[in-house]
């Protein structure tokens, strides 16, 4: 099955937007394995999918990061994405694209801004053979975001364009899963789904710790929420995550 229809499977099963961000931190690696398990298994049946960061691979390494959490993910029929946000020459990209997808991750999270010839043409190739996915960093979510994102750059033709709605048009000419839009600009989503049109999914961190308003972005246009801090710190995970799920019930 491929990621976009793992991830919809979920998604219509669980009745739920919300991708859980697992970010957890601690200097224990046995400790930080159990407690991410404990929020996977707290909030399996109120999300779609589990992304995953570079710090948990980091602190535990891809070999433990599969044994314990995507087979736990997997357990519970949601999908795994690596944020890796690849930026690198085509031979790298392909490399790290090729290792978390035969590692077991659906998706993975790449920059645009390495343009495609010997840039992320790797990574394609790499998910679209193994029926995984591509999801592109078109406007983060940090305030510093604007400063790059929303810059006019000069086309040909003698007019401006903002960056994002260039990373947007590449992401579609390219065809990605995906495309990563902070909750914390509506408008900016606003743009991106009338560029991109109904069928590319819009994924939007930021929501909560970050200011981002869930409401606010669906409302906009993204397809999937991402979540961390507010879920996994909160005290009682499960609850915080059907507050997420809040504005698809009605
Ligand atoms: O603020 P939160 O704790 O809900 O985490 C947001 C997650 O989304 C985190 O994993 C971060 O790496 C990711 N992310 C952004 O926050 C902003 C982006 O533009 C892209 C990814």
């Amino acid at each position: 099955m491929s990621f976009e229809d793992k991830i919809l499977r979920a998604a219509g099963t669980n009745q739920t937007r919300t991708v859980l961000a697992l970010d957890l931190e601690d200097t224990d690696g046995s400790r930080l394995v159990s407690r991410s398990r404990d929020v996977i298994r707290d909030v399996a049946g109120l999300i779609c999918a589990v992304k995953i960061n570079r710090q948990l691979v980091m602190a535990l390494g891809l070999s433990a990061v599969r044994d314990s959490i995507i087979k736990l993910a997997n357990d519970f029929s949601l999908p795994t994405i690596m944020d890796a946000k690849l930026n690198d020459v085509g031979h790298t990209n392909g490399f790290m694209a090729r290792t978390y997808f035969d590692m077991g991750f659906d998706a993975v999270i790449a920059s645009p801004i390495a343009g495609w010839e010997n840039g992320l043409d790797t990574v394609f190739e790499a998910a679209n053979s193994r029926k995984k996915g591509v999801i592109l960093l078109t406007y983060m979510s940090n305030p510093g975001a604007e400063a790059f994102y929303s810059l006019m750059a000069q086309q040909p033709e003698g007019y401006g364009k903002p960056v994002f709605e260039i990373l947007t048009e590449l992401a579609v000419e390219w065809k990605a899963q995906g495309v990563i839009v902070g909750a914390t600009q509506p408008r900016v989503i606003s743009r991106v789904r009338q560029l991109a049109g109904p069928n590319l999914s819009i994924y939007s961190p930021g929501i909560g710790a970050q200011g981002g308003d869930p409401k606010a972005a669906l409302d906009a246009g993204s397809t999937y929420l991402i979540v961390g801090r507010s879920i996994y710190n909160s005290s009682d995970p499960a609850t915080a995550a059907r507050e997420f799920r809040r504005p698809i019930l009605g």
